[in-house]
């Protein structure tokens, strides 16, 4: 998932640490690692200060103790404080990760990340690595990495609310409204949720607010039959607030949890369809608005959840077609866009399909934890 946005990043640590590194050990690292693709040679910069005869710097060994220093004489303590000097230098400079930076900011564009999101990452690069430009322990590789994480967790976590607790603390029945434009998959995403949500024992029932669709009741009844759902439902052409007030009305006779109502696919510019969701919000006064889009729209994905959000406020969305090979920025993009959280992900057409949308899990995804080790700061804790 999210391929190309991943290899992108992984190309902008490689870029820091060749840029970064000394030169000795760009040698070093080239026995094991490709060439760097025709980036100007480290080699004139003032980065690239000479070593000490110690043996190369290498910012993974760990200082030797005290100890050991002492009883080699004091040929060894020179040795030793040349070593932890080289350890010590500065890491990254500033001037190295320009480069890099520019390259990232294009890699980000081209995969659909919002123009302002990616200035708002570089941004949080930037700060997290002039912070760090000292560290003796830790490799460039680590530092990058560490920074890279945490840009991306400030911007892709904007606005995250816990939604299984929201449920659990909220009056009963919620109702929760799902909006967007015509087949994302508004309402596969609400036969998810629904099984969902009574798998952690929430009752839930349907509504179908999408009175516009010709065949929309038998979509939705067919997926309220295969889940044992309630599906409440008026006929094609009636009006979407009265079906969502009848289901919020059945759901307090009947002690139901949570009302999941469906709308019509629309453009934020069809101001028929608009007005019929603002008076779904006055007639129902419902607890959430779930913008529901498509993650292979990119931009797209984030213009239209943009304006939903001005539209009709929002409280969240959910990103459909996960699966389906998206380049990744309307992941990156919508919470901090909207300042309101992605939810869910869609990873496929089944019921259980739906992924909680975990900042810390996408992002290690992105960075490439996912099927491996820890990322840095779990490994550290
Ligand atoms: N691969 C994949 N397909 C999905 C996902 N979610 C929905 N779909 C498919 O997308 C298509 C449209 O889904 P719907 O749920 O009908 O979309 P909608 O937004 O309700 O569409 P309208 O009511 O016509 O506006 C269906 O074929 C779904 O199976 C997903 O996460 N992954
Ligand atoms: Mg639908």
């Amino acid at each position: 998932m999210f391929d190309g946005l991943k290899d992108k990043l992984n190309s902008f640590k490689e870029n820091v640490e060749e840029e970064a590194e000394p030169v000795e050990e760009a040698e070093d690292a080239d026995a094991e690692t490709e060439p760097a693709d025709a980036e100007e040679p480290a080699e004139e910069t003032e980065a690239a200060e000479p070593e000490t005869d110690a043996e190369p710097a290498d910012s993974e060994s760990e200082p030797e103790s005290e100890a050991d220093a002492d009883d080699s004489g004091s040929d060894r303590g020179l040795m030793e404080r040349a070593k932890l000097a080289a350890t010590g230098k500065e890491v990254i400079e500033e001037d190295d990760l320009e480069g890099p930076l520019e390259e990232l900011e294009l890699a980000l564009l081209s995969s659909d990340v919002e123009m302002s999101v990616a200035q708002e990452i570089l941004r949080g690069i930037r700060e997290n690595l002039i912070g760090e430009t000292r560290s003796k322990v830790k490799t460039t590789g680590l530092v990058v990495e560490e920074a890279l994480r945490d840009a991306l967790i400030d911007v892709i976590s904007v606005g995250q609310f816990d939604f299984e607790q929201r449920i659990a603390e909220a009056d009963k029945p919620v109702s929760i409204i799902f909006t967007g434009v015509n087949g994302v998959g508004k309402t596969t995403t609400i036969a998810k949720l629904s099984q969902w949500l009574d798998e952690r024992g929430y009752s839930t029932v349907l509504a179908n607010g999408d009175t516009y669709r010709a065949g929309a009741n038998e979509q939705l009844q067919q997926h309220a039959d295969a889940l044992d759902e309630r599906l409440i439902s008026h006929e094609q052409g009636s009006d979407p607030a009265a079906v969502i007030y009848d289901a919020v009305e059945y759901a307090e006779a009947n002690d139901v949890d949570v009302v999941l109502g469906d709308t019509a696919g629309r453009l934020h510019t069809s101001n028929d369809l608009m007005d019929q969701l603002e008076k779904i919000d006055r007639v129902i006064d419902p607890d959430m608005t779930i913008f529901v889009d498509e993650a292979v729209a990119g931009q797209d994905a984030v213009n239209r959840a943009r304006e939903f959000d001005d539209a009709a406020a929002i409280d969240g969305a959910v990103l459909t077609k996960a699966d389906a090979d998206p380049q990744g920025g309307a992941a990156i993009s919508i919470a901090q866009v909207t300042g309101k959280p992605i939810l869910f992900l869609g990873t496929g057409q089944d019921y259980d399909d739906l992924e909680p949308f975990d900042p810390a899990v996408i992002v290690d995804r992105l960075l490439g934890h996912d099927d491996e080790e820890p990322g840095p700061d779990e490994a550290a804790a």
